[in-house]
């Protein structure tokens, strides 16, 4: 049974597990904490909640459902196409730790290696010499160059010295990896927007992607970690990993509510192949089941 029927299952009277949908039901659904526990953040429940009982809905479940789908599909419609022409086209990956942002930047250079673009990696996650490791031997498997120093130096002046890497070789493609950080830790927010003003500096419009990496598994503290990060560093995208789990990803039309920060691609496993471009069709239909 899918994520959705279980929950309306649990919110709905009358539905057992063999029992489809009623058409209707005696008493009004508590659909706010329905689609809170879907992790639909507050914003986005109130309003929903609101336009079931406009469009009084209240006690249809399966008239709610169609509603919601077309809702949800309606917002997250993907975003402009933007062409880019500068080279090269510079991606940072930022996120707490361990969201999956090391091997999300070895999945988009696989992404961008069989679409036929050159790509050089970034190592600015210089904490510890363990992440420079992990990302080399992702260099090494996928055949791509990979920038780094020391452990300790700068991430800002390895950023610098990527652009510059890339650029005189003629990457299509930059991809920088950041340590992970706490958005609460002013210190480190502070690092990470030095990063970006460095690259702004090779590159008024560098880098022209700000993607927030976030664990699909964490459910409502992706919509607390994009809020913190979006007013930092202005995301312009989602990359939502760790989606082969139970994750449902309901906090994806959560961001895009609240913040307008689309989600790009999605996470479904640790290999270089395991990242899918977000379509927003076929996650209506995985979320609600269909
Ligand atoms: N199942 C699954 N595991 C993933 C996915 N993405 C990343 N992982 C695993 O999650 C763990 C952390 O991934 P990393 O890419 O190292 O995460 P990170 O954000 O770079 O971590 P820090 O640099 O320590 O902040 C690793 O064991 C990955 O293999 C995914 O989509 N699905
Ligand atoms: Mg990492």
């Amino acid at each position: 049974m899918s994520f959705w029927k279980k929950l309306v299952q649990k919110f709905v009277p009358g539905t057992t597990a063999d029992s489809a949908t009623p058409l209707e039901v005696e008493s009004e659904i508590d659909w706010e904490a329905l689609l809170l526990e879907a992790d639909l953040g507050l914003t986005l429940t109130q309003k929903w909640t609101a336009a079931l009982t406009a469009q009084k809905l209240l006690k249809k479940p399966q008239a709610a459902e169609q509603f919601l789908r077309a809702e949800m599909l309606k917002l997250l419609e993907p975003p402009a196409y933007r062409l880019i022409l500068d080279k090269p086209e510079v991606i940072m990956l930022v996120g707490v730790n361990g969201s999956g942002k090391t091997t999300s930047a070895a999945k988009l250079t696989q992404l961008s290696l069989n679409q036929g673009k050159t790509v050089m990696l970034g190592a600015c996650d210089t904490f510890r010499a363990a992440a420079v490791d992990q990302l080399q031997v992702w260099g090494e498997r996928l055949a791509v160059p990979v920038i780094s120093a020391p452990p300790g130096r700068d991430p800002a002046s390895v950023a610098f010295e990527s652009y510059e890497q890339a650029e005189k070789a003629g990457s299509d493609l930059l991809i920088i990896d950041t340590a992970g950080r706490m958005p609460n830790k002013n210190n480190l927010m502070q690092e990470i927007m030095k990063v970006k003003r460095v690259l702004a500096k090779k590159s008024p419009d560098s880098p022209h992607h700000t993607w927030l990496v976030v664990d699909g598994t964490t459910g409502n503290n992706v919509l607390f970690q994009a809020q913190e990060f979006h007013q930092t560093l202005q995301l312009t995208g989602l990359i939502v990993t760790k989606m082969d789990s139970s994750a449902k990803g309901g906090m994806i039309a959560a961001v895009r509510a609240e913040l307008g920060v689309p989600t790009l691609y999605i996470g479904r496993g640790e290999q270089a192949g395991d990242l899918e471009s977000f379509q927003p069709h076929s996650f209506v239909e995985s979320f609600f089941g269909k």
